[in-house]
């Protein structure tokens, strides 16, 4: 197709239907003059707008050539790319490689106490579901069996941990609110007794629990005791006699009294509102909670509390504080709040508490390591 570029179209457009060879007799559209001659003396002269289709339909297939060879190029540019990246995977394959870590056999190095958190059990009290949603159902015999859920799986999770660590003693830490009492005229109205009853039914379970442990294993017993804010036989909470007017602090006295033979058992009974028990190098200080001032503020009880511990830290530190009260349980890193066995009450409700599930606290505090295995023991 040499010299079309020189084709004036405009000439062609005028002599579409005509000779071309009387046009441009020599170099239309490449062919030889011989052979134009040729196809004028056979009367077969090829008319330009059959020439001009003909060479449309050409670029038009041009065209597609370009379109296709442009696909093949960006296919073979994705082909490229999809083999780097099949091989980087490959590559990756090959990078993973485990070593061996060997099984530990309870070296015993260590040991460490199991420590119990008990309170906030609320025996007397009864509560109608209908009142919190549905969310807890609660009678004095739910309580029984609640308080025989606590020691048999605590006894449990002691047993377990013990198959790891050398395990001496647990200290069962009674923080009190064992019985709702009658501190409020309402209480008279959703609890099934009077106080002294309630004190004690619930002195015998807690009897009952501690004779569990001493007939189902060997561990040794330390048992802090602290009254709860219910077991007050006075009005308005007394701080500096309050254990003069408290049921819970005579109760304590009887249970030590009843296990005074028992060498295993050793009642530490506070004569004031907390009391402190160092365990290896980890300082306790045990209490109710009822003097932690707590609103219902945004973010819970960790800002009172660690405002607390702030002050008391000031007179006599302690590593961790162990209290209950809040019904809610929450490690806070220097303390553990425990959860109630009531589980999700009015109370609950009325101090703002996330619902929770009746639960009590169960850590180990290990000779070497400190505080750990903060279990957060089912009592339902
Ligand atoms: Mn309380």
């Amino acid at each position: 197709m040499k010299n079309k570029s020189k084709i004036d179209l405009k000439v062609l457009r005028q002599t579409a239907d005509n000779d071309l060879l009387t046009v441009y007799p020599r170099h239309i559209f490449g062919f030889k003059r011989s052979e134009l001659r040729q196809m004028k003396r056979s009367g077969k002269m090829p008319r330009t707008k059959d020439l001009l289709s003909e060479d449309r339909a050409k670029m038009s297939v041009r065209q597609a050539d370009n379109n296709l060879k442009q696909k093949y190029e960006v296919a073979l540019k994705t082909i490229s790319r999809l083999e780097k990246e099949r091989d980087s995977v490959a590559g990756l394959k090959n990078t993973v490689q485990t070593y061996s870590i060997k099984q530990k056999k309870g070296t015993q190095a260590t040991e460490a106490t199991a420590v119990w958190v008990a309170s906030d059990w609320h025996t007397d009290e009864f509560i109608d579901g209908s009142t919190i949603n549905g969310l807890n159902h609660f009678t004095p015999e739910i309580a029984q069996q609640r308080v025989n859920n606590f020691f048999t799986s605590s006894l449990s999770l002691t047993n377990m941990s013990a198959q790891n660590v050398k395990i001496d003693t647990i200290v069962l830490a009674l923080l009190g609110d064992f019985f709702t009492g009658h501190i409020h005229p309402d209480f008279m109205e959703i609890t099934d007794t009077e106080p002294i009853h309630a004190v004690i039914r619930v002195q015998n379970m807690i009897a009952s629990g501690i004779q569990y442990i001493l007939d189902n294993s060997d561990y040794n017993l330390v048992i802090p005791c602290h009254s709860g804010n219910h077991a007050r036989m006075t009005e308005q909470t007394r701080f500096a006699t309050e254990n003069g007017h408290s049921l819970e602090f005579y109760m304590y006295h009887f249970l030590a009294d009843h296990f005074k033979k028992e060498k295993r058992v050793k009642f530490v009974i506070a004569s004031g509102q907390m009391s402190y028990l160092d365990i290896y190098n980890t300082r306790i200080r045990f209490m109710h909670g009822h003097t932690i001032r707590y609103g219902g503020g945004v973010g819970g009880i960790y800002i009172p509390v660690n405002k607390a511990i702030g002050q008391w830290d000031k007179s006599c530190r302690a590593d961790l504080t162990v209290f209950g009260h809040f019904h809610q349980l929450r490690d806070g890193g220097n303390f553990i709040c425990n959860g109630s066995l009531i589980g999700y009450s009015s109370f609950a409700l009325s101090i703002k508490a996330d619902y929770e599930k009746p639960r009590q606290a169960l850590f180990l505090v290990n000779s070497k390591h400190g505080v750990n295995c903060v279990w957060k023991v089912n009592v339902e």
